[in-house]
C-alpha cells in the first residue's frame, strides 16, 4: 500500500460575507483530491480555514455594532456559517485554522521578528492617499477617478511610518523558480506573473499598518499590525506547528504538495509566498495551482447577484453529491466557467440520471428480474461482444490516475463517463431482454449482467472522491463490499464474485424537470433574497418579556468622539446610580458631542456589556430612526424635557 504523505491546502476564506458557490468550488476540488489520495493509500493532510484579520473586517464589524471577533465568529462558527457549510458539503478536511487562533498569532509575531532580525524587514515610510472619512490609506491605483474608492470623497497626500519586506531582493530567484520549474500551474499563469509583475520591477512590499488595529500586533513596535497577507500565507505552515507548539506535523508534511488557489491570488502565492519562505530559510511548496473562476453571466460571482448561487439552496434541491459532481465535471479546473442553473440541471440529467443512474437501475433491475438478484456461476464470455468494454473498464484506473495527477479532475471524470456510456451501449448491443427468452442463453445473459456490474463497480470506486455518499449506496446495490471499493480493486477486472447478489435500491439520481425546476428556483431565489416583511405574522412579546427591558432617564455628563472611529460617541451618564455609566453609541454622523452635553435622554441599562474599539459599553441610548426614500437613515436621539430628573424608570 502506498504510504506516501500528501499535503494539500485551500485558500483560507475571508469571512466578510457568507460563502457562495464560487468559494465552494475550490474546497470541493481540494476535497476530491484529498479523498483520491486517501483512496490511493496516502497519508493526507487537508488544511482549510479562515483569514480573519484586516481593515475590511474591522470596518464591517464597526458598522454592524459588534467587535471584529464577534463579527467573524458569526460567519465562521455560528449556525449556517463556514463550518456548517463544509459539513453539509461533506468536506473531509483534517485541520481547520483560524488566523485569530492564539498559536497562529504568536507564531506570526515570531516570523515577523525573524525576518526583521535577518534584515529582510526594515522600517520606512509608506506614501499614499488618505481618506479622512474612511480613515483609510490608498495607493494611486486603488483610487476611483482620483477619489476614495469606498466613499467617493476627496483624498489627501499622506505618509505613514511602516515596515517593508525586501521583496525586490528575491526577484531573480522567484523568476527562476517560475520559469525553470513546474512550481506554478497552469503554465499560462507563469507568463502573466513574470511579464506583468517581475519584469517591470518588483518593489519592496509594505508589511505593516498603523491605520487600523484588527490584525496581529508587531510585538516589538506597538501601534503596527502585520499586513494581512503575511499573516494569511504563513497559515499553511503554522497549522503544522511552524514557530509554535500547538501542532507537530511540520517535518511530516512540509513542504506542501500543492496549494489550490483562485487565479486572482496567484500573485501572492507564486511571488510573495516563495520570497518570504526564502527569507526564513524554509523549503518551498512543490506546487501552486491557480484555478479559474465560476462566472455568473460572464462576470465574477457575487452575493449581490442572487441567491441561486447559494450552495445551501443548491445542495438542498439536488443533493450535495450532484452539486459536487457538477462543479468538477463541467469546468476544466484551470479555466473560468460560466455557471447557470440550466447547465447544472442538464449535467445532472445527462450524466447522473441518464448515464450512470440508468446503468445502475437497468442492470440491478434485470439481475432481479431474470435471476432473483443472484447471478449464477455459469457464465459465457463472448470475446467479440465483450472485449472492448472489458478492456476499457479494466484500464480505466490508469487513465483516470494520469488525469488526477495533473489536477485535471474534469478529464478524470470524462474518462469514467466514457466507460459508463460504453456500458449503456453494451446493453443495447447485447439486448439482455432477448437473451432472457431462451434457456440456453442464460449463461450468456449472466455474463452480460456481470460485465455491467463489474464496470459499474470500477467506475463507482473512481467516482468515490467526487460523490462519496452516493457511491456507498451504489456499492450496496451492486453487492460490492469493502474490499471491492478499494483503489487496488479498481484496477482488477473480475474482482466481483461471479455469483454476486444485487438488489435494486432507491433511484440514486432522479431526473429533474427542467422547466418546472427553473421556475421554482427563480421563486426560491426571490423568496430568499427578499422575504416580504409585511407578509410576516407579527411577532408578539409578552408583558413579562417587555418588563425585562430596563429603561431609565439619564443626564449626559460628558460626551466625546471615540478615537479612530467614524461613528462612535462615548457618553458618561448619570443614571441615578452610585457611579456614572459609560455607553457607546454610533450616532456621531448625526450629532457633535458639544450639542449633547447636559441633555436628558433614555437609556436601556440591562443590556449585556460589550466592547467596541477597546472600550466597554454598558447599555444603549434610545433613538428614533427612519429610513428615507433615498435609502439613507434619519436619526433623532430621544431627548426629554430637561426638568425630568435622572434615574427614573420608564414604564
Ligand atoms: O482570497 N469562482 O479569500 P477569499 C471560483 N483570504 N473561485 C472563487 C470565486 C468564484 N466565483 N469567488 C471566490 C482570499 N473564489 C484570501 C486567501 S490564502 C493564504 C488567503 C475563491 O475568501 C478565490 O479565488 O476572498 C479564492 O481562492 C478563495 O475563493 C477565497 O477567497
Amino acid at each position: 500500500m502506498n504510504r506516501e504523505k500528501f499535503y494539500i491546502t485551500t485558500p483560507i476564506y475571508y469571512p466578510s460575507d457568507k460563502l457562495h458557490i464560487g468559494h465552494a468550488y475550490c474546497t470541493v476540488a481540494t476535497d476530491a483530491m484529498a479523498r483520491y489520495k486517501r483512496l490511493q493509500g496516502c497519508e493526507v493532510m487537508f488544511l482549510t480555514g479562515t483569514d480573519e484579520h484586516g481593515q475590511k473586517i474591522e470596518d464591517k464589524a464597526k458598522s454592524a455594532g459588534v467587535t471584529p471577533q464577534q463579527f467573524v465568529d458569526n460567519i465562521v462558527t455560528a449556525p449556517g456559517g463556514v463550518l456548517d457549510l463544509w459539513k453539509l458539503m461533506n468536506i473531509s478536511y483534517d485541520r481547520f485554522i483560524r488566523t485569530t487562533d492564539g498559536y497562529h498569532v504568536r507564531a506570526i509575531q515570531k516570523i515577523f521578528k525573524k525576518m526583521y532580525d535577518n534584515g529582510d524587514i526594515y522600517k520606512g515610510t509608506y506614501k499614499g492617499k488618505y481618506c479622512k472619512d474612511c480613515e483609510a490609506f490608498w495607493t494611486e491605483t486603488q483610487l476611483a477617478d482620483g477619489k476614495c474608492p469606498d466613499c467617493g470623497r476627496e483624498v489627501q497626500d499622506a505618509e505613514e511610518e511602516a515596515y517593508f519586506f525586501r521583496l525586490s531582493k528575491y526577484a531573480g530567484r522567484v523568476q527562476d523558480l517560475l520559469e525553470n520549474t513546474d512550481f506554478l500551474e497552469p503554465r499560462s499563469r507563469v507568463h502573466e506573473m513574470v511579464n506583468n509583475f517581475i519584469k517591470p520591477g518588483l518593489e519592496d512590499l509594505c508589511v505593516s499598518r498603523t491605520s487600523f488595529t484588527w490584525g496581529v500586533p508587531v510585538d516589538f513596535d506597538p501601534g503596527h499590525v502585520v499586513y494581512v497577507w503575511i499573516d494569511a500565507l504563513f497559515n499553511y505552515m503554522t497549522a503544522l506547528g511552524y514557530m509554535n507548539g500547538e501542532h507537530h506535523d511540520l517535518e511530516k508534511f512540509w513542504p506542501a504538495d500543492v496549494h489550490f488557489v483562485g487565479k486572482e491570488i496567484v500573485r501572492f502565492h507564486s511571488i510573495i509566498w516563495p520570497a518570504m519562505l526564502m527569507s526564513v530559510g524554509a523549503p518551498l511548496p512543490r506546487k501552486v495551482f491557480g484555478h479559474g473562476w465560476l462566472l455568473l453571466d460572464g462576470g465574477k460571482m457575487s452575493k449581490s447577484k442572487g441567491n441561486v448561487v447559494d450552495p445551501y439552496l443548491l445542495s438542498e434541491r439536488y443533493g450535495v453529491d450532484a452539486l459536487r459532481f457538477f462543479l468538477m465535471r463541467t469546468f476544466p479546473f484551470g479555466s473560468d466557467g460560466n455557471f447557470s442553473n440550466e447547465l447544472l440541471i442538464q449535467t445532472i440529467n445527462k450524466d447522473l440520471a441518464n448515464d450512470l443512474g440508468n446503468l445502475v437501475s437497468r442492470t440491478t433491475a434485470m439481475a432481479g428480474k431474470y435471476f432473483g438478484g443472484v447471478l449464477p456461476e455459469e457464465q459465457r464470455f463472448d470475446e467479440a461482444m465483450d472485449d472492448e468494454l472489458v478492456k476499457m473498464a479494466g484500464a480505466l484506473r490508469g487513465r483516470y490516475e494520469d488525469a488526477m495527477e495533473h489536477y485535471a479532475m474534469h478529464k478524470a471524470l470524462d474518462e469514467v463517463f466514457q466507460v459508463i456510456q460504453r456500458a449503456n451501449k453494451y446493453i443495447d448491443e447485447n439486448k439482455p431482454w432477448l437473451l432472457a427468452k431462451s434457456p440456453e442463453d442464460r449463461p450468456r445473459l449472466a455474463c452480460v449482467l456481470y460485465n455491467l456490474l463489474e464496470t459499474t463497480r470500477i467506475c463507482g470506486v473512481l467516482l468515490t472522491p467526487f460523490m462519496p455518499g452516493s457511491m456507498d449506496k451504489l456499492f450496496d446495490q451492486i453487492g460490492a463490499d469493502g474490499a471491492l471499493r478499494t483503489w487496488e480493486s479498481a484496477a482488477r477486472w473480475a474482482a466481483l464474485p461471479r455469483s454476486v447478489s444485487v438488489h435494486k435500491g432507491e433511484n440514486l439520481f432522479p431526473r429533474i424537470d427542467m422547466e418546472k425546476e427553473l421556475k421554482e428556483l427563480e421563486q426560491a431565489a426571490v423568496q430568499k433574497s427578499a422575504p416580504p416583511a409585511e407578509e410576516k405574522p407579527p411577532e408578539y412579546i409578552t408583558i413579562d418579556d417587555f418588563d425585562k427591558v430596563k429603561f431609565v432617564t439619564a443626564k449626559i455628563l460628558a460626551c466625546d468622539a471615540v478615537p479612530k472611529s467614524k461613528k462612535l460617541l462615548r457618553f458618561t451618564l448619570d443614571c441615578g446610580e452610585a457611579q456614572p455609566r459609560q455607553i457607546l453609541s454610533g450616532i456621531h454622523e448625526y450629532y457633535e458631542p458639544e450639542q449633547l452635553l447636559g441633555k436628558t435622554v433614555v437609556a436601556c441599562v440591562n443590556l449585556a456589556p460589550r466592547k467596541m474599539m477597546g472600550l466597554e459599553s454598558n447599555g444603549m441610548l434610545i433613538s428614533a430612526v427612519k429610513e428615507q426614500p433615498d435609502g439613507t437613515e434619519k436619526l433623532h436621539l430621544l431627548m426629554l424635557d430637561d426638568g425630568v430628573p435622572a434615574g427614573y424608570g420608564l414604564c
